[in-house]
C-alpha cells in the first residue's frame, strides 16, 4: 500500500540531494513531487496544498543542524533528512493525534454502532473489533445481527460469533432499531459488558436507511458510532465520512482494506477533512488484522521508515515479557537448541506473515529488495524439518551427521542439504549469539526482546549499515530461496558483519564486548573490503578444505612416526 505517496518522498528527498541548504528554488521541485503524488493517492486537493504550504514555510529559512554530537559520536543531517523530518512531523500533525479508546459507558452497557457502505467491511470489523476489546479491555462482546436485508447477514455475523466464542443476538421479524434495543438486555443476561450492532450497508447514501440508523441511535445511545470506510475509495470515502457525520455525529472512523492497493489518499484527508479521528485501520480478511491507527506509524510507513511501533507492539501484546528475556538470556549464553528454535518460529509465525513484519522494520523502508521472496512456507519447512528430529537431535543438534540428515530430510519430504543448511544458519547463529551475550548488561539492549524499545533510538541510524541490505538483499536468500539470518549465512559470519554489527552497537551506545572486539582486531585492515576473509569459516567448501589438509597433515605425521 502507499507505494505512490512514498515514491513522492523519496524523489522529493533525493531532489535535495548535494545542497546544502534548502532554500526557495530547490524546494519547489522537491514539493512538487509530493503533491503530484498526494495527488495521485486520491488526497483531498485542499488538504494537499495546506499541506505544502506548512511543509515549505517550516523548511525554508530554518537553521538546519547538520552536524550533531551524540555520546562522542557525530552524527550528520543532510537538508534532504531535515526536509523528510518536517514532513513526518506535518503527517503526524495531519492525521493524528491519536484517539485509539472505545468510549466505555460509565456505568452498564457500552454501545458500539457499525455504520457504512455496502462491503465496506462493517460485518468484518464488527468480528474483528470485538475481539480487540476482549484482548485489550478485558470485557466480554456480544454481536447483534442489525442487517435484515441482506439474505446472509445474519448468518455472516453468527460464524463471526461462533469462532470467537461470543453471542450473536437477532430475531427473525424484528426491526432493525428493535433488534439494537433488545439486544441490551439480551447482553447483560449473557453477562457481556460491550455490545456491537452490525447495521444494514447502503449503496449510496440513502436517506431511509440513514433514517434507521438516526432511530437506533436515539433508542440505543451508543457510547461509540464508528464508520467502517473501504480505504480503496479513495476521496468518496472522504465525502461519504462527511455525510454520515452530519447525520450521526461520528466517534470516528474505521479504514478497511489497507492491506491492498488502496492509494491512502482517504487516511490522509478524513481527520482533516470531517475532523474525525480514525480510530482502527483494516489490514486483511482475518479476525487479527486490525491495527490500532496511529500517526506516527503511518507517517513513518509513508515515509519510509518502517513501523517500528507497531512491531514493537505486536512484539508487546505476543511475546511474553518475562519469558523473552529468559529466552534472550539462553540465546545469549549460546545454550540455545533446536526446541528453543521452533519456539521462536512459531512467535514469529504468530505475528502474521514474514512480509508484514519485514515491511515494517526500518531497514527495509525503501521496500523489499526486488526479487526476495519472503516466504511464510519458509517458516514451516523449517518447522517441519525440527518436527522430524528427535528430542536428542533438537537438544543437541551437533549430534546431526549426514546418516541423521538424510533420516531427517527422509521425514519431513526435504531434502539432506536443506536439513544441513539449516543447521549451518543454526550454529553460525548461536555462536554469533554465544560472543555477544558473554558480557553482562547488553542483553535488554538486543532487538527483539525486553527493551525492544531500544531500536526507538535506533532511529534516523543509516540501518543499511547494520544490515548491509541496501542493493545487497539478494544475499537475504541463498540458491535454493531459503531466509538468510543477516550476516550470518552459510558461509559463516563475515567480517563485514560484524563490522555493521560493532558500527551499530557504538551508536547506540553499547558496550563492544571483548570477544567482539577480538574478532575485530583479528580482522582489522579487512574492514570494509571486498572479499574480505571471513572470520568463522562454515562453509562447505571450506570445511572441506580445511579437512582435506588436517588429514594430509595427520597422514604426515603417520608417516613420519612409522619412519622412526
Ligand atoms: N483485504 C481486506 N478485506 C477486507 C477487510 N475488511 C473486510 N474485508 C473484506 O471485504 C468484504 C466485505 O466485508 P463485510 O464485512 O461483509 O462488509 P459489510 O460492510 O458488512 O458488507 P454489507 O453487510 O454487505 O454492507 C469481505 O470479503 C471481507 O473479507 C480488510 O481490512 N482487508
Ligand atoms: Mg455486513
Amino acid at each position: 500500500m502507499l507505494e505512490t505517496i512514498q515514491k513522492g518522498f523519496r524523489t522529493a528527498k533525493n531532489r535535495l540531494k548535494g545542497y546544502r541548504e534548502i532554500s526557495e528554488s530547490n524546494i519547489e521541485d522537491a514539493l512538487r513531487d509530493i503533491r503530484v503524488s498526494l495527488l495521485e493517492a486520491d488526497v483531498e486537493f485542499h488538504v494537499v496544498k495546506n499541506f505544502l504550504t506548512r511543509v515549505k514555510q517550516k523548511a525554508i529559512g530554518e537553521l538546519i543542524l547538520t552536524r550533531v554530537e551524540k555520546d562522542g559520536e557525530r552524527m550528520e543531517a543532510t537538508p534532504g533528512d531535515h526536509f523528510i523530518k518536517i514532513c513526518h512531523d506535518e503527517l503526524v500533525e495531519l492525521m493524528g493525534p491519536v484517539d485509539t479508546e472505545i468510549h466505555l459507558a460509565t456505568s452498564g452497557m457500552t454501545k458500539i454502532m457499525m455504520v457504512g457502505l455496502q462491503g465496506s467491511g462493517k460485518t468484518t470489523t464488527t468480528g474483528k473489533l470485538a475481539s480487540h476489546i476482549q484482548r485489550k479491555y478485558n470485557k466480554k462482546c456480544c454481536l447483534v445481527a442489525a442487517d435484515i436485508y441482506r439474505p446472509a447477514a445474519v448468518d455472516q455475523l453468527k460464524v463471526l460469533g461462533q469462532r470467537l466464542g461470543v453471542p450473536v443476538y437477532h430475531r427473525p421479524g424484528a426491526t432493525p432499531p428493535e433488534l439494537c434495543s433488545e439486544a441490551i438486555p439480551f447482553a447483560r443476561q449473557n453477562n457481556c459488558e460491550v455490545v456491537l450492532f452490525d447495521t444494514a450497508g447502503r449503496l449510496a447514501i440513502d436517506d431511509a436507511l440513514m433514517r434507521e440508523l438516526e432511530s437506533i441511535q436515539a433508542r440505543t445511545r451508543p457510547e461509540n458510532v464508528f464508520l467502517v470506510c473501504d480505504a480503496m475509495i479513495g476521496q468518496d470515502a472522504v465525502k461519504t465520512a462527511s455525510e454520515f457525520d452530519r447525520r450521526l455525529d461520528l466517534t470516528g472512523v474505521v479504514l478497511t482494506k489497507l492491506d491492498g492497493d488502496a492509494r491512502g489518499g482517504a487516511a490522509l484527508s478524513i481527520k482533516d477533512v470531517t475532523g474525525k479521528p480514525i480510530k482502527f485501520l483494516g489490514m486483511g480478511e482475518s479476525l487479527d488484522k486490525l491495527e490500532e491507527f496511529r500517526p506516527e506509524g503511518l507517517a513513518s510507513r509513508i515515509l519510509g521508515f518502517g513501523d517500528i511501533v507497531g512491531l514493537m507492539k505486536d512484539f508487546e501484546e505476543i511475546v511474553d515479557e518475562k519469558k523473552a528475556e529468559e529466552d534472550a538470556k539462553r540465546i545469549l549464553s549460546g545454550n540455545f537448541n533446536m526446541t528453543h528454535f521452533l519456539e521462536q518460529i512459531r512467535t514469529i509465525k504468530k505475528m502474521g506473515s514474514l512480509k508484514d513484519l519485514f515491511e515494517r522494520m526500518p531497514f527495509f523502508g525503501e521496500g523489499l529488495p526486488e526479487g526476495i521472496n519472503l516466504d511464510d512456507k519458509e517458516l514451516v519447512r523449517v518447522e517441519a524439518i525440527i518436527g522430524s528430529m528427535t528430542k536428542q537431535e533438537r537438544l543437541r543438534p551437533e549430534l546431526i551427521d549426514d546418516s541423521r540428515a538424510t533420516r531427517i530430510a527422509k521425514g519431513c519430504g526435504r531434502k539432506k542439504h536443506d536439513v544441513q543448511g539449516l543447521l549451518e544458519r543454526f550454529k553460525g547463529m548461536r555462536s554469533m549469539m554465544g560472543h555477544i551475550g558473554r558480557t553482562p548488561g547488553l542483553l535488554g539492549k538486543l532487538p527483539g526482546f525486553k527493551q525492544i524499545s531500544q531500536l526507538k533510538q535506533l532511529q534516523g541510524l543509516d540501518f543499511s549499515e547494520f544490515t548491509g541490505q541496501q542493493n545487497r538483499g539478494a544475499e537475504m536468500v541463498d540458491d535454493d530461496g531459503n531466509l538468510l539470518m543477516p550476516g550470518v549465512g552459510p558461509g559463516g559470519i563475515s567480517t563485514r558483519a560484524i563490522h555493521r554489527q560493532a558500527t551499530m552497537m557504538k551508536r547506540a551506545g553499547m558496550p563492544i564486548p571483548p570477544e567482539m572486539q577480538e574478532l575485530l582486531d583479528s580482522s582489522a585492515g579487512g574492514k570494509g573490503k571486498q572479499g574480505a576473509k571471513p572470520l568463522l569459516i562454515v562453509s562447505d567448501d571450506k570445511k572441506k578444505e580445511r579437512r582435506k589438509k588436517e588429514k594430509a597433515a595427520r597422514q604426515a605425521r603417520k608417516k613420519n612416526s612409522k619412519k622412526k
